[in-house]
């Protein structure tokens, strides 16, 4: 059982974990984490998770596992579970000292803890775009300080008086205002966010500061070549269906912008089905999409441009169709006109 005493003052991770459908994704963070600091401790908070996820997980000697309660809400809480089971963790936290939450879809690059400083209370990422906020990482001066405990429970019930009136539900969707989901507009009110600002004093507790960081430092949701400051990749949304179902690139998640941060997350999977050693442990974390080969990723790298290639082409045939099917309406047009002449010619 890997645990440790509580009060000591280190800086960790914390991990909200449930079922069985990430476990790919958790084995890649876990053994990121792993790769680049061994000793840095993980604090997985997990609910309704299989035993050999948990094995596969436990197997890491820098994890500590740590049930939590699981909470049933209707659909639209969904996006406060998380809130909720850190407010509920920070009444007895296991490690005092800085913390970085993560989604288990991300894998680390680079130590992130060299972004805190010492007034920040929150730390937290925002980005370009019409929803600036992602509540993928969020930085915590100390699990043990009261007013850290009050954030969160702040978030959680702003977030559960949100998701109880429809109104403010659909303004927290709208692309009006700059929330996106439900748990994002309670964090941004309960900042009291900004745009243009990156440091805040949080609501009612002004002893704490939450301070926004470019996403792309420590949150890099988008499919791009990957940056030297960048500390933690996220991958979000479309990265799911590739990595976990073996679909191939979209639109949204195009191949050649997307190839560095594939290979790393490819490159790390391969390292933690090693690890993991046992072919129960290896089922857990699934399988990298049948098309990629890691051998001979620049065969596959060809065949994707190859592809887009050959997509443009389909693209410029589709022009020459719409010319083509001009100019037959001229010749029609010109035989329409033509024709009766031609007609009463061949009639005489
Ligand atoms: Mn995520």
């Amino acid at each position: 059982m890997n645990t440790v005493p509580t009060r000591i003052a280190e800086p960790h991770y914390l991990v909200c974990y449930f079922g069985a459908k990430y476990a790919p994704m958790l084995g890649v963070l876990l053994q990121s984490i792993a790769d680049l600091q061994p000793c840095r401790r993980v604090v997985l908070l997990h609910y309704d998770t299989p035993a050999d996820v948990l094995r596969m997980a436990g197997g890491y000697s820098n994890v500590v596992l740590r049930p939590v309660e699981r909470h049933s809400y209707p659909p639209a809480m969904a996006a406060a579970l998380k809130p909720l089971i850190l407010a509920d963790y920070l009444a007895s936290p296991t490690l005092a000292g800085p913390a970085l939450v993560v989604d288990c879809d991300m894998l680390v690059r680079r130590d992130p803890f060299d972004l805190f400083r010492a007034d920040d209370g929150i730390l937290f990422t925002i980005r370009d775009g019409v929803w600036p906020i992602n509540g993928g990482v969020i930085g915590i001066r100390d699990p043990h300080e009261p007013a850290v405990s009050r954030f969160f429970h702040r978030w959680a019930d702003r977030i559960a008086e949100i998701a109880r009136d429809p109104h403010l539900v659909a303004i927290a969707r709208s692309d009006k205002h700059p929330y996106g989901h439900v748990d994002q507009m309670a964090f941004a009110q309960t900042i009291g966010y900004e745009r243009g600002t990156s440091e805040f004093a949080v609501l009612d507790c002004s002893e704490l500061t939450a301070r926004a960081v470019d996403g792309y430092v420590l949150n890099e949701m988008r499919s791009v070549p990957i940056d030297p400051e960048t500390r933690i990749l996220h991958f979000k949304g479309g990265w799911h269906s590739i990595l976990l179902d073996g679909h191939t690139f979209t639109r949204n998640r195009p191949m050649l912008a997307g190839w560095d941060m594939f290979t790393a997350y490819g490159d790390v999977h391969a390292r933690a089905r090693t690890f993991a050693g046992e072919a129960a442990l290896q089922r857990q974390l699934g399988e990298m999409p049948s098309w990629y080969d890691a051998s001979r990723r620049n065969v596959i790298r060809v065949r994707y441009a190859l592809r887009r290639i050959i997509d443009f082409t389909t693209d410029c045939i589709a022009v020459f169709r719409v010319l083509a099917g001009r100019y037959r309406i001229i010749v029609r047009r010109n035989h329409g006109l033509c024709s009766p002449i031609q007609a009463s010619s061949v009639a005489h």
